[in-house]
C-alpha cells in the first residue's frame, strides 16, 4: 500500500506541475510549448521500442512504421533546413554537439568557443563535451560591448594559434556569431566551423536570422525545443562531402546514442509541419516581442542590455539587475509571483559570480507561442515592474492574465479552432477535441 501512496503523490505532482505552468509567464529562453497535437502523440506504443541505424537498415526487425516517419521527417527537414544532409537521431542538442566534437577534436587541439560570461553552453567548455577531448579550450575575444565576437582580434589570434576547431553560438544569445566574416579564414587555415544554433533553430528556419550554413560553416548543430518548437531532440546538419558526414554519422550511432527515444521523434515530425506551414510568421513575431519587451522594460526604468544595438536580433534579452538585488534573488522573487526565467552571467561578470550574477535572460517564444504579441509584452513588463521595483504581490494578477493564452499558436490546434470558429456547438478546445 505504500507504494500505491506513492504513485499517488508522483501523480499529484505532476497534475500540479500541468495546472500550475499554464497559470504561469515562461521567460526561459531555452523552453518552448508544443501544440496538444504534437504532444499528444507521445506516449505511443513508439515509447517502448528500438530503431538502432537508419531507416531500411536497422539491427532490429518491427521498424517498417518508424521507418517510414523518420525517412520523411529527414526528408522534409532537409529542405526546411536547406542542407544535404541531417540526422534526427541525437536526443538533445548537448548530445547533438558530443556526436560532432567527439569527430572533429582531437586530444591536445587547440578549440575556440564563446566564453561562460560571453554567452558559451556548458557543453563547449572544460566541464563538458569538448573537456572530453581536449583541455586546450580559448575564448573569442569580444568587443566593448561584450555581446559580439571582436572579428579583426579574432583573426589576429588567429594568425598566432594553430586552432583546429571554431565553435560558434551560445546560450546568452543576443545577436548571431560573425560565419560570414570568419568562414573564408577557417577555410584557409583548415579549421573546422561548427555552429551551435540551439538557441536559434526556429529564428533561422523561420528566416529572421542568416542560415550559418549558407554563411560557410561546415557543421550546424542544434536542440529542437526551444526557437525551434518541436519535442526535446536535436539535430545536425550540414552541406559537407559524403565522406566527411559518414565521420559524424558515426558519432551519432553509435558514440553517442544506441536507441533514439522514438516516441519523441515522432512528436518531432508533427511540429516540423507545423513549423513548415507557421514557421516564418512565428519567428517574425518573436523578434517583434523580444524588442516590445526590451522597450517597455527599459521605459519602467530596468537596465536592458545592448540598447544601442535596438537590444537583440533573436528571442531573447537581457537585464541587468545587479541594483534590484541581482539575478539569484530576482528570478526567485518573479517565480513565487508566477514569472518564471533564469539568472544569467552578464558578459563583463567575473565567473565567481555564477550563483548570484548581474543579470536575468528573458526569451519571449513560448509566450509568442501562446498568441501574445507586443500589447501582451507591455502588460509583462509593467507586472514585472510592480513585482520587483514596487514589491508588490502580482502572483494572483499573472494567473488571471495567463488564463487567456491557453491555445498554442502556430499550430494545427490553432489552425482548427480558426477553422471552426462560430459553428455551433463548439466553445470551447474541449468542444473541438471531441468533435475532431
Ligand atoms: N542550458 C540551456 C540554456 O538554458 O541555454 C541549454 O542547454
Amino acid at each position: 500500500m505504500q507504494y500505491i501512496r506513492n504513485v499517488e503523490r508522483i501523480e499529484r505532482l505532476v497534475d500540479k506541475q500541468n495546472r500550475w505552468r499554464n497559470e504561469t509567464i515562461n521567460l526561459i529562453a531555452s523552453e518552448n510549448a508544443m501544440s496538444k497535437r504534437a504532444r499528444e502523440i507521445m506516449g505511443s506504443d513508439f515509447c517502448h521500442r528500438y530503431a538502432e541505424g537508419h531507416p531500411g537498415e536497422r539491427y532490429y526487425q518491427g521498424t517498417e512504421l518508424i521507418d517510414e516517419i523518420e525517412a520523411r521527417i529527414k526528408q522534409h527537414l532537409k529542405s526546411l533546413f536547406n542542407c544535404k544532409h541531417i540526422d534526427v537521431r541525437p536526443i538533445s542538442g548537448t548530445i547533438a554537439n558530443d556526436a560532432v566534437f567527439s569527430r572533429f577534436i582531437d586530444c591536445n587541439d587547440i578549440v575556440i568557443v564563446n566564453s561562460t560570461s560571453g554567452g558559451g553552453h556548458i557543453s563547449h567548455h572544460k566541464h563538458g563535451s569538448v573537456g572530453k577531448y581536449t583541455s586546450n579550450i580559448i575564448n573569442f575575444p569580444l568587443t566593448e560591448d561584450g555581446y559580439h565576437i571582436d572579428v579583426k582580434e579574432t583573426i589576429n589570434l588567429l594568425d598566432k594559434i594553430p586552432v583546429k576547431v571554431m565553435i560558434m553560438g551560445k546560450s546568452l544569445y543576443l545577436f548571431p556569431d560573425p560565419v560570414k566574416e570568419l568562414a573564408p579564414v577557417c577555410n584557409e587555415l583548415g579549421i573546422a566551423l561548427i555552429y551551435d544554433a540551439a538557441h536559434v533553430l526556429g529564428l533561422i528556419a523561420g528566416k529572421v536570422l542568416r542560415d550559418p550554413l549558407k554563411d560557410g560553416a561546415h557543421i550546424l548543430n542544434a536542440s529542437t525545443h526551444k526557437t525551434f518548437f518541436g519535442s526535446q531532440r536535436g539535430v545536425i546538419c550540414s552541406n559537407m562531402s559524403n565522406s566527411d558526414w559518414a565521420k559524424i554519422d558515426k558519432g551519432a550511432f553509435p558514440a553517442s546514442s544506441s536507441n533514439h527515444h522514438l516516441d519523441t521523434l515522432v512528436a518531432l515530425a508533427i511540429s516540423s509541419y507545423e513549423f513548415i506551414v507557421h514557421g516564418e510568421s512565428y519567428a517574425r513575431q518573436v523578434i517583434k516581442n523580444a524588442r516590445a519587451l526590451a522597450k517597455s522594460l527599459e521605459k519602467r526604468g530596468f537596465k536592458v542590455e545592448a540598447k544601442e544595438f535596438n537590444y537583440t536580433e533573436t528571442h531573447q534579452i537581457a537585464v541587468d539587475v545587479s541594483e534590484l538585488g541581482g539575478g539569484d534573488e530576482v528570478s526567485r522573487v518573479l517565480n513565487d509571483n508566477n514569472i518564471i526565467l533564469n539568472m544569467n552571467l552578464l558578459p563583463h561578470d567575473p565567473l565567481d559570480k555564477v550563483t548570484n550574477p548581474s543579470g536575468i535572460r528573458i526569451g519571449v517564444q513560448e509566450m509568442t507561442r501562446f498568441g501574445m504579441k507586443e500589447k501582451e509584452m507591455d502588460i509583462i513588463a509593467d507586472l514585472m515592474k510592480r513585482c520587483i521595483m514596487d514589491g508588490k504581490y502580482i502572483g494572483n494578477e499573472v494567473i488571471d492574465f495567463r488564463k487567456k493564452y491557453q491555445i498554442v499558436h502556430y499550430s494545427f490546434d490553432h489552425d482548427y479552432l480558426e477553422l471552426v470558429n462560430g459553428k455551433e456547438g463548439i466553445k470551447t478546445l474541449s468542444d473541438i477535441i471531441e468533435k475532431a
